[in-house]
């Protein structure tokens, strides 16, 4: 059986790995971690749809995601980017504080999340003012590139 101890130092080093985390100082990584949940998903099912409240911000661990958008002129989501291991997403609804803005649809089965939710997100990017301006200033390069697709 895999020990918590074993379990902390694989999510820690994989944390650490992960490009937005890389400044973060050890203890609250280590807190991030303690606070982790871990979500599986199958090929097809949807993570986060589009206009659903989020509470909830999502590191991939393992497998693929697709993400689509409501866009004008289309009757179906259009596909924008694809996300692998290490990538992130559900950071917008938290920091617009708006609802979820695109699909999240799980591309490959078994895919396994991080799930951080809101107040560990806050307090994650919110006591580091370098983490909060990047993440905003993704944010609101987000919001332009769904204006030049038009996005509903
Ligand atoms: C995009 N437009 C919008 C992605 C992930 C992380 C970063 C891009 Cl820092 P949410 C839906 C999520 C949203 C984003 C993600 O989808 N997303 C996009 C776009 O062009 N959302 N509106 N590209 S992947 C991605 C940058 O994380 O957060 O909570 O839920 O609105």
């Amino acid at each position: 059986m895999r020990t918590t101890q074993a379990r902390h130092e694989e999510y820690f080093s994989f944390l650490r790995s992960v490009s937005l985390l890389q400044e973060l100082p050890e203890e609250k990584l280590a807190k991030i971690v303690d606070c982790l949940e871990v979500d599986h998903f199958d090929k097809g099912e949807f993570i986060i749809r589009e206009g659903e409240e989020g509470n909830t911000f999502f590191i991939i661990a393992k497998g693929e995601v697709v993400v689509t958008q409501s866009t004008e002129g289309f009757p179906q989501p259009q596909e924008i980017k694809t996300l692998g291991v290490g990538d992130y997403f559900g950071e917008k609804a938290l920091i617009s504080e708006d609802v979820r803005s695109a699909n999240i649809i799980c591309n490959e089965d078994d895919t396994q999340c991080l799930v951080v939710d809101r107040d560990n997100f806050n307090q994650m990017v919110g006591t580091y003012e370098e983490l909060q301006a990047y993440l905003k200033e993704y944010v609101e390069e987000l919001s332009r590139s769904d204006e030049r697709r038009n996005a509903l």
